[in-house]
């Protein structure tokens, strides 16, 4: 990892003035000096802006975070990396989509900084931040690109879609229409990104349990109809399934890689073995019109 360009790039990148030639800039100037497997598009490249969200708002309250103390209880198949340095790792992209203010901006910042902020603060374009994870020896980049859901960056918003592995579709469960919406997100998602993009439906706040405008089944039945890879509901207030988010999203990804790299092997055998049959075949050939 560079850690002088990331320094460089600790800022953060939203902005009121960004434009769409800027963030199309902003998303080719990915340099991709991570493990090469961008071939099937399935992973992306590397971007080293590590940058994390403003702390302007000091109101931050450390919850108890409760799934932290759930997942101690149960033995991990992964480990996450705060501090990661080396570079030797998969890099995904992934998008987190939806209304405003469903709190896609504090599920990345209860995961990351553990932390929560009770003041909104929107986000104003986009914010970029990375997370690392280990399964199985094998170190993952999750490129997270948190996007503002005010309406005036929606064309900005389309041009995240491209070459993002994982787009996570985020609704509040205290605010109908948001759920009503993400047919909409989805549809639009679906228009701009690679036909293999996996994809997350995720109802936040689940704490306003007494609040709650969509049931849970409602979530769940969405999903089933809509070919979506997961659903769960979390809150980024108490620290439910937060983590666990980014646990299942770098599984399925790494899932997805090896069944690819598997697909890539298979693909290269029968090659080969083609190659000897043809190679046998043209001996063979050369054999019978050399003879009598
Ligand atoms: N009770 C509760 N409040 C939450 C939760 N997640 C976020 N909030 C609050 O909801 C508001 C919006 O959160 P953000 O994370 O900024 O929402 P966002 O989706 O990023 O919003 P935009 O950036 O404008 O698109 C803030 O006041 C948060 O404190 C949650 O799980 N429970
Ligand atoms: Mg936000």
């Amino acid at each position: 990892m560079n850690e002088e360009k990331d320094e460089q790039n600790n800022e953060q990148i939203n902005s009121n003035s960004v434009d769409n030639t800027k963030v199309n800039k902003i998303i080719q100037n990915q340099s991709s000096d991570s493990l090469s497997v961008s071939e099937s598009d399935l992973v992306s490249k590397r971007f080293s802006f590590n940058g994390l969200n403003n702390d302007k708002d000091l109101n931050i309250e450390n919850q108890n975070n409760k799934e932290e103390n759930q997942n101690n209880k149960e033995e991990k198949d992964y480990e996450i990396l705060p501090d990661y340095k080396g570079d030797d790792f998969l890099s995904f992209k992934l998008i987190m989509i939806g209304d405003v203010s469903v709190g896609k901006s504090s599920l990345i910042n209860r995961a990351i900084k553990k932390s929560f902020k009770s003041a909104y603060s929107p986000t104003l374009g986009f914010d970029y931040f990375s997370y690392y994870i280990k399964i199985k020896n094998k170190v993952l980049k999750l490129q997270l690109w948190d996007t503002g859901g005010q309406e005036i960056y929606q064309s900005l918003v389309t041009n995240f879609y491209r070459n993002s592995s994982l787009a996570i579709m985020v609704y509040s469960i205290d605010d109908r229409k948001s759920f009503e919406n993400i047919d909409i997100w989805l549809k639009e998602m679906r228009t701009y990104s690679n036909p293999d993009v996996k994809i997350f439906l995720i109802g936040n706040k689940n704490d306003l349990e007494k609040k709650r405008k969509v049931d849970k089944e409602e979530g769940e039945l969405y999903t089933k109809n809509n070919n979506i890879d997961l659903f769960m509901e979390s809150s980024a207030k108490n620290g439910f399934n937060t983590q666990k988010l980014f646990i299942e999203a770098s599984k399925i990804l790494y899932k997805d890689y090896l069944m690819y790299k598997n697909k890539q092997k298979n693909k290269n055998k029968v090659e080969s073995k083609n190659d000897e049959k043809n190679k046998l075949k043209n001996d063979d050939d050369k054999k019978k019109s050399s003879c009598c």
